[in-house]
Order: C-alpha cells, then structure tokens, then sequence
C-alpha cells in the first residue's frame, strides 16, 4: 500500500489533491512538522531533506511535491494531458516547483515569520511571488487549464500555492489577477478539492508556532545543539 507522509501545507495539499482526484488507496501518515518530525533519522530515510511531502510506493520512495505528481501521474497515466502537450506539462511543473512555489514560500517567511522586519527581502520575495502570478494570469487569458484543453498534474501542483494567495501576497489575495482568479475557482469546485481539505482533520496536528516549531522550521536561527 502507498504511504504518503502527510502535514497539510501547501507541497503536500498537492498529493492530497492528486489522490483525491484519482482515488488511489494509500495510507495516510502523519508527519507534526511543527514538532519536528521531519528531523527524525525514520522519516529522512524517506525524504534525506526532511520535508513532506514524501510517498513510499511499496520501497519505492519518491519526495519532492512535484516529483511524487509526476511519479504516479506516469505509473497510473492519469492526469498527463496529452502527449503532444507533454512538453508544456513539464514546463509549467517546473515553474511551479522552481518559481511559484519557493518564492511564495519566502514571501509567507519574510511577510510573517522573520524574527525581525526586513523591508528590502519582504519587498524582494513579494515582488516576485506577483510576477509568478503574472505569469500564470496572462497564460490563463482565454484558457481553461495550464496544460492544453485538460485539467493537468499542473493544474493540481498550482492549485496547493494559489490557494493560500492571501497568506503569500496580502489581503487583496487574488483580486489583480482576474484569469487567475477565474481559474481557482473552477478547479475549487472539483469534488475532490473538498476530499482534499479534509485529509488529516482527524489528526490532532500541533497548532501552535512557538518556540519548538520554530527550533523545527528554522534551526538555522538557534545555536546547534
Ligand atoms: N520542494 C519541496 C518543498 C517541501 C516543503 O517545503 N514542505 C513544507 C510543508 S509545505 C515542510 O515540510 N516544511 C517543514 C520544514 O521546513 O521543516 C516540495 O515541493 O515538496
């Protein structure tokens, strides 16, 4: 059976949404990131850089949010558009997983956790979480979906950053961004997107960032022990 190493932020709510839409049986394991889980020896046999998420396919491991998409959208052809369009589908995970997604990782750290105000990288990290959006604004004109005339792994990959738009750019959150906005809304009408949300609300998961999670998050900011 499929494990999949779950905490419900953004790189994870992807696979969430993969499995939902495509109703693969997996089992679902909890990794507290806010108490430090993602450290143990255990979980970084999974994922040497100690984030979620990470699957393990019956001792096959795979991490990297975008990597387990790719992953399991080829082992069970599911979600890959169209061949002709597999050069777009590749382009477009890659801009997310190297553009959208840690900018906007950033901008949330600058925005709401840098233990003191740093104008210059707030405005350097927020600056550039827009322009990713810009991007995808004016692909989306007149398209339904990223990839093609089908709703893609890139679609699902985009969907775990766009939805926390207010948490990464401020309260106007999507509104400069109309196509965008339009698209959000259609893939967050998918039945599966509710699937998705409610993966793990069993699960008392640490809610609080204090002290321990931040020793958790950002050891770099705490002498080594
Ligand atoms: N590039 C990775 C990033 C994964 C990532 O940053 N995961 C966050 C949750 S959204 C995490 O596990 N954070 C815990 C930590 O940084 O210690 C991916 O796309 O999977």
């Amino acid at each position: 059976m499929l494990k999949f190493y779950f905490h419900p932020g953004p790189n994870p709510m992807k696979v969430a949404l993969f499995l939902a839409e495509t109703g693969l049986p997996f089992e679902l394991v909890p990794v507290d990131t806010l108490k430090g889980e993602q450290h143990t020896a255990e979980f970084k046999a999974i994922n040497p850089n100690a984030k979620t998420p990470a699957i393990d396919d019956n001792g096959v491991r795979v991490f990297d949010s975008n990597a387990i998409l790719l992953y399991l959208a080829d082992k069970h052809n599911q979600l890959l558009g169209k061949p002709e369009d597999r050069g777009e589908l590749l382009s477009w995970l890659m801009f997310i997983a190297t553009g959208l997604g840690p900018f906007s990782g950033q901008s949330v750290h600058f925005r709401h956790f840098a233990p003191e105000e740093m104008t210059y990288a707030t405005n350097r990290y927020l600056r550039e979480a827009q322009r990713h959006y810009e991007v995808l604004n004016d692909h989306l004109a007149g398209r339904e979906y990223l990839v093609g005339d089908d709703y893609t792994i890139a679609d699902v990959s985009a969907w775990g950053w766009i939805d926390k738009a207010t948490v990464v750019l401020g309260e106007e959150g999507l509104a400069p961004y109309p196509n965008l906005q339009r698209w959000f809304d259609s893939v967050s009408a998918r039945p599966a997107i509710e699937a998705a949300r409610n993966l793990g609300k069993d699960i008392a998961f640490k809610g609080e960032f204090d002290d321990e999670a931040k020793r958790a998050f950002f050891p770099q900011n705490f002498p080594k022990t």
